[in-house]
């Protein structure tokens, strides 16, 4: 059996670094590349603990490319700083140099010429901002073809956006965050035909990172990916934190343990709800992720990061 082509695009939070972990351990996925979108991240560090991680697993072969994209809302501070952290945990710097290449074009270059140069068509696994596939769909349209779908962390379709209204005066806190750092981009994929799964915020409130889980990652010692996981998640254990770009990708994973939705949606772009992914009667039809096998989800990341 021929294997699934994916092209990841992450943007350098806590959580896209587990979901990039996850991809790994797929054994059906072949991974084309890693993407990074410089939004909820510093982009340095944040290349650099993908390349680190992509060492850690055994994947040194998989090419990181760096997106140039630039957001219209920068994300906060305080999330983006944990990509120093990460980047610096010792588990990630036991070696004196990284082996996997940081290639010399853009991210987006490199997401045009990894699509044209597919041979089959490529799911898109975006754990951040559109941007960069918004990009390089402008760049080269011809590549909307060699996309399979893209499956997306991103929107609140039903419930209250993560975008607060005391950090960003003026809105009225229906946006999410990959959204409304880029809202116009989102627009213009919603604007292709492609197929877009998307993980929104409703299905990711149900899925919190729980204390017991996270000391269940500890318990699985001799594993250091299993380690490094759960090191991740004690950072962000003080917040209210969600499997987001987890929950997301897992979706390719085990597609069964979800069940869709179809909704017609647009994106609103500007004034005090940009960001916002509305549901409109008429508007562009996506799936989104409306429910999910909870146990049996939590039960299958334990499992692949027991290594
Ligand atoms: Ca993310």
């Amino acid at each position: 059996m021929s294997k699934q082509l994916v092209l990841m695009d992450h943007d350098g939070g806590v959580d896209d670094y587990l979901a990039t972990m996850l991809l790994l351990t797929m054994d059906h996925v072949e991974l084309l590349g890693v993407v990074v979108t410089p939004a909820d991240c510093y982009v340095q560090p944040a290349v650099s603990a993908t390349r680190k991680i992509l060492d850690l697993m055994g994947f040194s072969h998989i090419p990181v490319a760096e997106s140039t994209v630039r957001g219209i809302n920068a994300f906060p501070y305080l999330y983006r700083r944990d990509s120093f952290v990460v980047d610096h945990l010792p588990i990630l710097n036991q070696n004196e140099t990284i082996k996997t290449r940081l290639v010399a074009e853009t991210g987006q270059d490199f997401m045009v010429k990894v699509l044209r140069e597919a041979t089959a068509p490529v799911t898109l696994m975006v754990t951040g901002p559109l941007t960069t596939v918004a990009t390089a769909l402008d760049q080269a349209p011809d590549i909307e073809e060699k996309i399979h779908k893209i499956v997306w962390m991103g929107g609140a379709l039903n419930v209250p956006g993560n975008v607060e209204k005391n950090w960003e005066p003026g809105q009225d806190g229906s946006a999410e965050w990959n959204v409304y750092w880029d809202a116009v981009s989102a627009a213009r994929v919603w604007e292709s035909q492609i197929e877009i799964i998307m993980c929104p915020l409703d299905l990711t409130n149900n899925v919190p990172v729980t204390s017991d889980l996270v000391q269940k990652m500890g318990k699985q010692r001799h594993y250091p990916i299993s380690d490094l996981a759960g090191q991740c998640y004690a950072l962000v254990i003080p917040q209210d934190y969600y499997f987001w770009d987890v929950l997301a990708t897992a979706y390719l994973g085990h597609p069964e343990f979800y069940q869709l939705r179809e909704w017609e949606t647009e994106i609103i772009t500007t004034g005090s709800s940009q960001g916002r992914t509305k549901v409109v009667s008429g508007g562009r039809k996506i799936y989104a992720m409306d429910q999910v096998d909870k146990e049996a989800f939590y039960a299958y990341i334990l499992q692949q990061w027991a290594r």
